[in-house]
């Protein structure tokens, strides 16, 4: 992963994304604006406006596109979609007989994603992330925080989506934030701290935390040790360069299965 430092594109990591402990400490989306039905943000709700640099591969470009679809909102925006994979420039557009289904550019004419953020903000120092949400009049990053882009096209383009079911209804809110929290810590940002741990501790920290949820709750202490590492294993569950752990291997094996701990929660 790299990330633009002072504009500038670097193929490093940013530190604070790593704890002294070697946590995965996710840094928050830097771009917060939003597109309104009324035009108060600056950024009205218009057909033809804005412009989506996604991913088909990253589950919160998903969540966006999934949004356009139920809203019926496909036609109100361009969207580019990226080559999978994070290369050597991060997100890179282009037409790749690969993939077929990925995309140039077509609006900013942009190679690598960097050069959206660099030319919104030519200091930016962060993360280079998809979705990105673009307004094409300002040439301005919108926001680039799925949770938030979805909630805008759930609730602002009245009159220009062709459906208008509300799916975040007020009676709702509360019990659909609280499942998201639940989703967003223990699954979409858990895999990432399981993923990006710098050490066999915060990996094992990790896991156990997760792990306790899928199985039902294993508060065997031994799961989260050596004796589960597997480096050949298939069933590796994410690539953490420090180790390797089989989901399999743990959850199957008689020391968790035994210490499990019935669970009335419904497990992911
Ligand atoms: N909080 C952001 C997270 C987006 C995110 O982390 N996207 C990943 C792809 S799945 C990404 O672009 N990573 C590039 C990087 O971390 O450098 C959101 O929900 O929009």
């Amino acid at each position: 992963m790299g990330a633009l430092i002072e504009g500038h594109w670097r193929e490093e990591e940013l530190p604070q994304e790593t704890s002294a402990r070697g946590e995965f400490a996710r840094i928050d989306s830097a771009f917060r604006d939003r597109i309104t039905a009324d035009g108060s943000s600056g950024y009205p709700a218009e057909a033809g406006r804005y412009h989506l640099y996604v991913a088909w591969n990253c589950p919160w470009a998903h969540r966006v596109l999934i949004f356009l679809a139920l809203k019926k909102l496909e036609r109100a925006f361009s969207v580019a979609y990226a080559i999978p994979g994070l290369r050597e420039h991060g997100w890179t557009f282009e037409r790749n007989a690969e993939f077929p289904d990925c995309t140039p550019d077509e609006v900013n004419g942009f190679r690598f994603l960097h050069q959206a953020y660099a030319a919104a903000s030519p200091r930016y120092t962060g993360k280079v992330t998809v979705p990105t949400l673009w307004d094409r009049k300002t040439r301005r990053i919108v926001n680039n925080e799925s949770s938030e882009i979805i909630r805008m096209l759930n609730s602002e383009f009245k009159g220009i989506a062709g459906d208008d079911t509300d799916f975040y209804p007020a009676a709702l809110r509360a019990e659909i934030d609280r499942i998201n929290d639940f989703v967003y810590t223990k699954i979409n940002n858990g895999v990432y701290r399981c993923g990006f741990a710098k050490s066999q501790e915060a990996y094992n920290a990790a896991w156990a935390i997760r792990r306790r949820r899928r199985t039902g709750g294993c508060f065997q202490p031994s799961c989260a040790s050596t004796s589960h590492i597997s480096r050949s294993s298939a069933a590796t569950a994410s690539a953490s360069p420090t180790s390797r752990i089989s989901a399999a291997t743990c959850a199957s094996s008689t020391a968790c299965r035994a210490s499990r701990r019935p669970s009335s929660r419904a497990t992911t």
